[in-house]
């Protein structure tokens, strides 16, 4: 028998990129082709790897728009698998959990859901980074012949270059108790795999780009598993196209230059970002952005460069600025704090107050958390420094 899975991540549905709603409708559109193209290839089951919404607070009409989109799958009869990813991921119940009772999604945990009676899906949500150290990769085993498959979202090395990697991909190889037969990734944004101590790992990719670095072609991937063996093809999708434009401006050029330099390219229905260099003129970036729009652009995003000092913000906070939450989880994983203190922490930061407040709240789970490590066999649970 063959099983035949897709496997969709990072669809981050209701994205308006650059503050545009043809982008936030591309995104839709993105996962459409996606769960289209595993109704076309009659596939056993879709699995996606986390960020379905771009926020922990997605829209109605986004949350709407994803059910019908599911809500196809199931007509055609295919499940529909997931886990939580860094964007979406809210402290209790998940919209993951919400779109389950549509019965368009299931949602991956530590129990082995099996497809075809031979291929065991598991699934471990986004680990933030200060719980990382003390996360528990415990699985239930999975029945004797299955061909396993851990659906994870997590930014590991290889296949993930070690500059953009969070963990090392031997941590959850070593980690996990399951003989893994392949470990299905999600969070970064590039289509990349390797293979370790004969697990299969991979990145399906995005399916539209998040930022205009995600130069290459967004894809999903088709996995075939046939007698222990996988085989994997990645799928291109049919996305906008990106263009970037220099405008290099000398004293006295006006609005005539900018417009020469722009019809230098074809930029309609395209996603279009302009740097304008050199000196500053007349010309401001509104006008740029005039007569990029007027030439038909689906969306133009103009960067003034011009008069001040030469900065090189290519490092830096240019369009994609590091959320707020990433630099404090960063700070936090270097405190080395225990699940406790990561799991408080984290409730203080998203600031949803329960009916009966965070004091009590916070008792509760401290006198939870004690009774736990101090439970009656005498066997503290082992954690990291306090
Ligand atoms: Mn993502």
């Amino acid at each position: 028998m063959t099983t035949r899975l897709l496997h969709v991540s990072d669809t981050h549905l209701g994205n308006r990129q650059y503050g545009s709603d043809v982008r936030r409708e591309d995104f839709a559109e993105a996962f459409e082709q996606a769960i289209e193209y595993a109704i076309d290839e009659n596939v056993d089951a879709v699995i996606h790897t986390g960020d379905l919404f771009d926020s922990r607070d997605p829209s109605l009409p986004d949350l709407n728009r994803c059910i019908d989109i599911l809500g196809r799958l199931r007509e055609a009869d295919i499940p529909f698998y997931g886990i939580v990813g860094n964007h979406e991921r809210k402290m209790d119940d998940q919209y993951l959990d919400l779109i389950n009772k549509t019965r368009t999604a299931e949602r991956l945990d530590r129990n082995p859901r099996l497809v075809n009676g031979e291929v065991a899906l598991y699934g471990i949500d986004a680990v933030t980074k200060p719980a990382w150290h003390a996360e528990d990769f415990e699985l239930e085993a999975p029945p004797e012949d299955a061909f396993t498959i851990l659906c994870m979202h997590q930014l590991l090395d290889p296949p993930v270059p070690e500059l953009f990697a969070n963990h090392p991909l031997g941590d959850v190889i070593e980690r996990v108790n399951v003989d893994l037969d392949a470990l299905a990734l999600g969070d970064y944004h590039e289509t990349v795999g390797t293979v370790e101590e004969g697990t299969q790992v991979w990145y399906a990719g995005s399916t539209e780009r998040c930022a205009k670095d995600e130069a290459s072609p967004r894809t999903v991937s088709l996995l075939e598993i046939d007698d222990g063996e996988l085989i994997r093809r990645e799928k291109e999708l049919d996305t906008r196209d990106f263009i970037h434009i220099d405008i290099e401006f000398a004293e006295g050029d006006g609005h005539a230059y900018a417009e020469d330099v722009v019809d230098r390219h074809n930029v309609e229905e395209k996603v279009v970002s302009v740097a304008l260099d050199g000196e500053s003129t007349t010309v401001t970036s509104r006008d740029v952005r005039g007569v990029v729009m007027d030439r038909g652009a689906a969306v133009c995003r103009v960067n003034d460069q011009r008069g001040g000092p030469d900065l090189d913000l290519s490092g830096g906070p240019s369009g994609d600025i590091e959320s707020a939450d990433n630099l404090i989880e960063e700070k936090l994983a270097e405190s080395n704090l225990s699940s406790v203190a990561v799991e408080i922490e984290e409730r203080v930061r998203e600031g949803k107050a329960t009916p009966t407040g965070f004091d009590d709240e916070v008792e509760e789970y401290l006198m939870e958390a004690q009774d736990e490590a101090f439970d009656e066999d005498g066997s503290a649970e082992e954690e990291g420094a306090e």
